[in-house]
């Protein structure tokens, strides 16, 4: 065998390695969910035919012909038993694409189809495509609805100035898509997510109206806005249905994550907040409930986040961000929340509906000041005295 073919097999012995490695839960946690200890997705769980040439006579030193950054953000649904995430992959070129990430279980075992998403580019092309939400609607579709980034012209000396459209695309497969038109309306638009069940006979769209390409501005928060027809959509009224809050933990911004859960107690809502602080933007994980007779009314919001950074989930390529836009909710009551750390690989915590549900009904409310926060810990405290017969 040359010396070129033991590189190779080496490297493939490396990578599969890697795919198959075993995650296991970590042992001490808050009780409502479990983080898993490896990332279940990283830069290097890309197939090694994406990165490499392995022709030797054109790359005999075996180098990445391409390499990739990070894998991220991702969508997730489960179709004919297997685990599936449209994951955001992101190229040492700082282009975002979409692949698609298989698991025989969805804890661990991920491996990328052979091709990344050949997303359809006949509308209006855009820089990059990134954050895909998937709703399989009950119209019999499976929606993708992504951003899509573009130059904003009307500022040419400014080579940072973007603008973020709500791109929506439909498949049966997740191999074939059509591309529908962008979603019209008056504001920028990221975090766009489809609700999976017709209300008043038309689409919902949960909605994050923002002012520029980062800021939110003067979008109050997370909106909600019924459209006709998914083949041409526009936003007409759009109403905000989890405001931001001063000091806390959505005080700069928030967003939809994947689509909610219908439970027999409400839907269930896993969404990002924002705040600022001396190390830069903090994104954290925070849920909420909301009623199965007003999809639009808030009847559950737990205090405060729900999922943080921790550890070397702080670390990465944008630090301080945890970020869901997946989760699946299995047969067996379970649900898998996939998420981000840093902008840089993807997680898997898992929990249930009824604890999610549990935790959302009885986790005490943000009070908005600290004398609120104290009293709630002294009832605690009380409640626990008599329980505990002190
Ligand atoms: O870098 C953190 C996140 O920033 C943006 O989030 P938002 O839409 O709330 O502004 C997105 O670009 C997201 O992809 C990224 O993870």
């Amino acid at each position: 065998m040359s010396n070129f073919a033991k590189r190779v097999e080496a490297l493939r012995a490396h990578h599969e390695e890697l795919l198959t490695r075993k995650n296991t839960p970590k042992q001490w946690g808050n009780g409502i969910y479990t983080k898993y200890e490896y990332p279940i997705l990283t830069a290097e769980h890309t197939p090694l035919e994406w990165r490499y040439d392995f022709s030797e006579k054109d790359n005999p030193y075996l180098m990445q012909r391409i390499m990739m950054n990070a894998t991220l953000n991702s969508g997730a649904i489960k179709l004919n038993g297997k685990y599936l995430l449209v994951v955001r992959v992101e190229g040492a070129d700082r282009k975002s694409f979409f692949a698609v990430a298989e698991s025989p279980n969805g804890i661990d075992n991920f491996r990328f189809w052979e091709e990344p998403i050949t997303m359809p580019e006949d509308i209006i092309p855009a820089t990059n495509i990134y954050d895909m939400r998937l709703t399989q609607h009950e119209d019999g579709w499976i929606y993708g609805i992504f951003c899509a980034e573009r130059h904003d012209d009307s500022q040419p000396g400014d080579l940072s100035a973007a603008t973020a459209t709500a791109a929506i695309a439909r498949t049966h497969d997740l191999k074939t898509w059509e591309r529908l038109p962008d979603l019209k309306t008056k504001s920028q638009q990221r975090n766009v997510v489809l609700h999976p069940e017709f209300v008043n006979g038309k689409y919902a769209l949960y909605t994050r109206p923002q002012d520029g390409f980062i800021d939110a501005g003067s979008g109050g928060g997370i909106g909600w806005a019924l459209v006709d027809d998914m083949t041409h959509a526009e936003v007409k009224e759009e109403k905000i249905i989890n405001a931001r809050h001063y000091h806390t933990i959505m005080e700069v911004k928030n967003g939809e994550g994947p689509h909610p859960i219908k439970t027999p107690k409400g839907w269930l809502h896993l969404a990002h907040g924002v705040r600022g602080c001396a190390s830069g933007l903090r994104y954290v994980l925070y849920m909420y409930m909301t009623s199965l007779e007003d999809p639009t009314k808030v009847i559950a919001q737990p205090g405060g986040y729900f999922l943080v950074p921790e550890g070397e989930e702080y670390i990465g390529d944008v630090m301080n961000v945890a970020f869901a836009n997946g989760w699946i909710e299995d047969e067996d009551g379970r649900v898998l929340i996939y998420y981000a750390s840093s902008d840089t690989r993807m997680h898997v915590a898992v929990s249930t509906v009824d604890k999610l549900v549990d935790y959302c009904m009885n986790t005490p409310e943000d009070g908005y000041a600290t004398a609120a926060s104290v009293e709630t810990i002294k009832k605690l405290v009380a409640k626990n005295r008599e329980t505990l017969g002190k």
